[in-house]
């Protein structure tokens, strides 16, 4: 079993499609270890996504990370990192397969409705970013 770590992001959280998400979650097989709401600081986005400061995005990403309340969750499951990446699709949600969350509910390559870690190395910073091993149940 691995983990990885997942965000609803502001713009699907906004629009009402936490719900759908958590579904699709749910039917893919995930169990949900961890799960919370919160309203990110600019600060707080910042550090999360500490790795892209020097990309020309970096303030528009944070601005929109921090514009609104997300869903920050760890999914447990065989191969969570691949088979949730896979479930996201494509950064840009014009590039993603027919099926992908990222298709349905994201607008563009900034507002693209999740998140997900990309490696075992980065889902353990981001999952310690956010929860402590008590509320990993
Ligand atoms: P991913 O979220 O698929 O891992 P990433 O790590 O390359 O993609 O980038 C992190 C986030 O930054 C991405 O989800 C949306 C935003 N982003 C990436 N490329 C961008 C671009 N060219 N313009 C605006 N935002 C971008
Ligand atoms: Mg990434």
């Amino acid at each position: 079993m691995e983990r990885t770590f997942a965000i609803i992001k502001p713009d699907a959280f906004a629009a009402g499609h936490a719900g759908k998400i958590l579904e699709r979650i749910y039917a893919e097989g995930f169990k949900v270890v961890g799960l919370k709401k919160l309203f990110l600081s600019k600060a707080e986005a910042e550090g999360f996504y500490y790795v892209h400061k020097d990309r020309p995005f970096f303030g528009e990403l944070t601005d929109f990370m921090s514009s609104g309340p997300c869903i920050v969750m760890v999914l447990e499951a065989e191969n969570a990192i691949k088979k949730w990446r896979d479930l996201m699709g494509a950064t840009n949600p014009a590039e993603a397969a027919e099926g992908t969350l990222r298709r349905e509910f994201g607008t563009s390559i900034g507002e693209n409705a999740t998140h997900g870690s990309d490696a075992p190395e980065t889902a353990a910073f981001e999952i310690s970013y956010f929860f402590s091993g008590m509320e990993l149940l």
